[in-house]
This record gives structure tokens, C-alpha cells and sequence, in this order.
């Protein structure tokens, strides 16, 4: 079948399997390409209209007890890190949410001090950000055990992110060495089941087929995740993965585009985590709908692909992406309406 058939088929609600979702991503010629994004794009603003969601991103913590092969933040990297108070984070957090952004994605390592007595500091500082803030939470902790889960949403977290990065078994333990792919499944189900929302990932380019990277979206998709996302790998230094040669963001924006062609009412990061404020327009106009990695310059705060682009020159701050969002011709969504939007998400009728 050719890309258009797909989509038509796609478009009616007909299933699309694997070997139809590796061809829409197999999409080579310019006439396809842009077949795919506007399909994606129009299914985007049939489902959603002009609103945009953005996301601030508070990665208070760097420390971390594992090493997985892909990240700059692994336990062997040498480098300096930093922990950020309970008082930085909500200081942090209400800077964010006076901008305008709807949502604080409060992110860490696997920090053994954050993980210690039950997850207790990390409870306390989403506890403040929900009382003293009174803004919507994402936490994204990694992994953790199943009695926490109930625990994040007592404390006021809206969302678990935990993204399972590829659903090949083979892949996912040459990349999150010593550590158990069910185990981070898992982490979706059990925070479905406490009533949280929960986002899944995958990151592109990382030596995966077509195949794995339709199968991956097919599974992501039907585990009912809320939020799905796909990120290029960015090569880091000091990691066993440093000379993968990277891929471009076009297989991204594809992954992007199928996201959104086979799952219409999901909620679909543009992260400036990968190429910085330059890439935004791009994936919008691929069908994503949420603006994740928004870091206020000058807090000493780090991106995780991109530890530092774009960061203290303010291209990632919350004025500068309203700002772009507005020459687009689209409209950040309200808190209001960004509230709204979760509790219908949290009564399942999306
Ligand atoms: N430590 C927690 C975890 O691993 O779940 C949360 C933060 S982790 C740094 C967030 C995500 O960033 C990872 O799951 C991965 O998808 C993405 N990421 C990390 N390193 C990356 C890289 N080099 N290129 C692209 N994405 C990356
Ligand atoms: C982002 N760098 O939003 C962040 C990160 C963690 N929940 C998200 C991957 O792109
Ligand atoms: Fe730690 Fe997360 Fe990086 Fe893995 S991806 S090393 S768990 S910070």
C-alpha cells in the first residue's frame, strides 16, 4: 500500500498494522513527507484547534544511581552535578507558572537521595509545589517501586513520565544496563492504575529498525498512555555511545506525524531538548501539540539531551517560546483550559 492509502485508511479509524506504520515511517520522497505531515497536522488541529500546551522543565536533580549507555547523566560520567533545594524547586516552579507555562515536569536521576526513606524529599517538594504553587505536576523520577505510585498522587502529582525507549527487548538492555524492561513497563500500568497520567517515549536512531520503531509506537499507543513522545538520540560525551553516529531529525518528525495519525487525541511533545528553539516549528508542524524542555536561563538548570543549548541565551524561556508561538499563528493554552483538559483525561473520556 502506498502512503496516502495508509492514511485515508488511518484517517476512516481502519487498524493499521506494523508493516503499514513501518512504511508511513519509511516515507522517502518530499511529496510523501509532506503528505504525512499535513495529514498529521490536520488531524492535530481537528482534535485540538490552535492550542498549544508548554511545559516547564525542572530537572532539580543530576545525580544518578544508574548508567544507562545513552545518557550524559550516567553514574560512571564524571562530571559535576547538582541537587537543587525544596525551596529552589518552588521558587523555580512559581517563576514558571507566573510566565505562563501549564504544567512543571519535575524531573531527577535516580538521586539516592531523593529515592531514600520512600521517595519522602521528592513527596515533600511535589506536596509544596502543589500547595504553595497550585500548578500542574508531571513527575519524572525513573523507576520506582509500586506502593509509591499512590503515594505521587496523594502528594498532587497529575503525571508519571517513565519512557520505555524501545519496546525490543534486545535494544532496551544495551541501553538501560542493569535494569529490567518489565520492571519500566510496569511503571506505566501501576501509575495508570493510581489514577495517574502517565507518558511514554521512545528515542530514534538509536540502531533500531523500522519495524522496532512501528512496533514501539504501536505498543506506546495501546498501552493508553496520555502523553507519547519520540526524541532523536543526541551522542553525549564521556558515554560508551559517544561515536553513534547521529541520526537527523526527520526520522523524528515522522515518528512524530504516525503518533498522531494513529493515536489523534494524544497529547505530543516538540522538545527543545534535541535541537533547541531551531527545532520547534519543525514538529509542530509534524502534528505535536505540547512544548516540553522550556528551562529559564541563568538557574544553573540543565536540558538532558542538550545540556546547555539554548538555555542561558533565554531562547528556551517561556517569554521567547510565547513569543514564537504567536508569529506561528497558534495560541498557548490556559491553565484553565489546560486543567480542564486532564480532568476529562483522568475521568477516561478524552
Ligand atoms: N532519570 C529519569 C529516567 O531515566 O526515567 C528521568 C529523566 S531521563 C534523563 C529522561 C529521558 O531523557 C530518558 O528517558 C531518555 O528518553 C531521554 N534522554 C536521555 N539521554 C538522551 C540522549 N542522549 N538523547 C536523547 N534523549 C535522551
Ligand atoms: C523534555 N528533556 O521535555 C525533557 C525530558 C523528562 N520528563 C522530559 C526528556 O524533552
Ligand atoms: Fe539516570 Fe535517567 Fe540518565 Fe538513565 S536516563 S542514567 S536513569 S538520568
Amino acid at each position: 500500500m502506498n502512503v496516502t492509502d495508509i492514511i485515508d485508511n488511518s484517517n476512516r479509524g481502519l487498524e493499521i498494522s506494523t508493516d503499514e506504520t513501518a512504511e508511513l515511517l519509511a516515507a522517502e520522497t518530499q511529496e510523501d513527507i509532506n503528505e504525512l505531515f499535513s495529514a498529521a497536522a490536520s488531524v492535530r488541529d481537528m482534535v485540538f484547534g490552535k492550542k498549544v500546551f508548554v511545559y516547564g522543565f525542572v530537572y532539580f536533580s543530576t545525580h544518578c544511581r544508574n548508567n544507562c549507555a545513552f545518557c550524559y547523566y550516567r553514574r560512571t560520567n564524571d562530571l559535576s552535578r547538582y541537587r537543587k533545594t525544596g525551596d529552589e524547586v518552588l521558587a523555580l516552579s512559581a517563576s514558571l507558572k507566573d510566565a505562563g507555562i501549564n504544567l512543571v515536569d519535575l524531573t531527577m536521576g535516580e538521586d539516592p537521595v531523593m529515592c531514600a526513606d520512600n521517595y519522602s524529599e521528592l513527596l515533600n517538594i511535589v506536596r509544596r509545589v502543589r500547595d504553595e504553587v497550585d500548578i500542574s505536576i508531571m513527575v519524572s523520577p525513573g523507576a520506582v517501586p509500586k506502593e509509591s505510585f499512590p503515594m505521587f498522587r496523594d502528594a498532587g502529582a497529575d503525571w508519571f513520565a517513565c519512557y520505555q525507549e524501545t519496546y525490543n527487548r534486545d535494544l532496551f538492555s544495551k541501553l538501560r544496563l542493569e535494569q529490567d524492561f518489565d520492571n519500566r513497563l510496569n511503571q506505566k500500568i501501576w501509575a495508570k492504575k493510581s489514577g495517574l497520567l502517565t507518558e511514554d517515549g521512545i528515542m530514534v536512531g538509536l540502531g533500531e529498525t523500522l519495524e522496532d520503531r512501528a512496533d514501539s509506537i504501536l505498543k506506546m499507543g495501546s498501552l493508553g498512555c496520555e502523553q507519547i513522545r519520540a526524541m532523536t538520540f543526541v551522542p553525549q560525551t564521556g558515554t560508551p555511545m559517544e561515536n553513534l553516529k547521529p541520526t537527523e531529525s526527520i526520522d523524528e518528525l515522522k515518528s512524530i506525524a504516525v503518533m498522531r495519525l494513529l493515536f489523534p487525541d494524544r497529547l505530543i511533545p516538540a522538545s527543545l531538548d534535541v535541537e533547541g528553539i531551531a527545532g520547534l516549528k519543525t514538529r509542530l508542524d509534524a502534528g505535536a501539540n505540547v512544548i516540553t524542555s522550556i528551562v529559564p536561563p541563568n538557574k544553573d538548570l540543565a536540558g538532558v539531551a542538550q545540556h546547555e543549548l539554548d538555555i542561558d541565551n533565554g531562547h528556551r524561556s517561556v517569554s521567547h517560546v510565547l513569543q514564537m508561538l504567536d508569529d506561528m499563528g497558534k495560541k498557548a493554552a490556559t491553565n484553565g483550559e489546560y486543567e480542564t483538559l486532564l480532568r476529562k483525561m483522568k475521568a477516561g473520556k478524552r
